[in-house]
């Protein structure tokens, strides 16, 4: 008997599977205060659509989320941003996004489950936007680099300026990003990722 396939087989797209050569898949996290730029960075490296759950913002926020310096948007995310990002044949990192807005901060034991660091996004106009999601990274022991995203009328200040003002230790690594650059926000990746690193190797080192 003849046997047409009518239809196209549907199956998952190439750019979904991982290559075998993939060995390690680590979890890592784009936190940061509203509008500050997760959603543009977790778009603009993955390699996989990103999943993102963006939404018109509503009354529900009015009011509530503070759109000081952000007038203009109009979007926000509802509950995370999610992509990939290979930085090496064996290495991938899975991205999640995180809402700042303080009415989300349940969600945000799930999220930080199995997180190996943090990427910290600041804008310079709200740098007091970024103290509460770094004292919860702090509480919780997740390692995490800033990441400054420029903005056109953002002030630019010298790092030891912004690390004084937000009272991080010598420690933590403050870089300049463009959430919108692929290559900008991968550099944020894997400067986290060497962060990481030596952390790791400082731990292990005999004494
Ligand atoms: N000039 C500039 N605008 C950006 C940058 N990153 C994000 N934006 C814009 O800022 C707005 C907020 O970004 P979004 O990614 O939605 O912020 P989120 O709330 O942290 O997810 C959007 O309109 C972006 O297009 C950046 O690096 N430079
Ligand atoms: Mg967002």
């Amino acid at each position: 008997m003849d046997c047409k396939i009518s239809e196209p087989i549907v199956g998952p797209r190439s750019e979904d599977i991982l290559p075998a050569s993939v060995s390690t898949a680590v979890k890592v996290v784009i936190v940061g205060g509203f509008g500050v730029g997760k959603t543009t960075l977790v778009g603009s490296v993955s390699e996989i659509r990103p999943l993102t759950t963006e939404e018109t913002m509503t009354q529900a926020g009015v009011g509530v989320d503070d759109t000081a310096g952000v007038e203009r948007k109009t979007e926000t995310t509802v509950a995370m941003d999610f992509g990939r990002i290979s930085l090496s044949e064996e290495l991938v990192l899975y991205l999640f996004g995180t809402p700042g807005q303080q009415r989300f901060w349940f969600l945000w034991n799930g999220l930080f489950e199995g997180a190996l660091g943090a990427v910290v996004l600041i804008d310079t106009r709200r740098l007091e936007d970024s103290f509460d999601v770094m004292g919860r990274l702090e509480e919780r022991g997740v390692p995490f680099i800033v990441a400054i995203n420029a903005f056109p009328d953002a002030p630019h200040y010298a790092v030891p300026e912004l690390r004084k003002a937000m009272d991080l230790p010598e420690s933590v690594r403050i870089i300049d990003c463009d959430a919108r650059d692929r290559a900008s926000s991968r550099d944020a990746l894997l400067t986290l990722m060497r962060y990481l690193y030596s952390l790791n190797t400082t731990t292990t080192e005999p004494q």
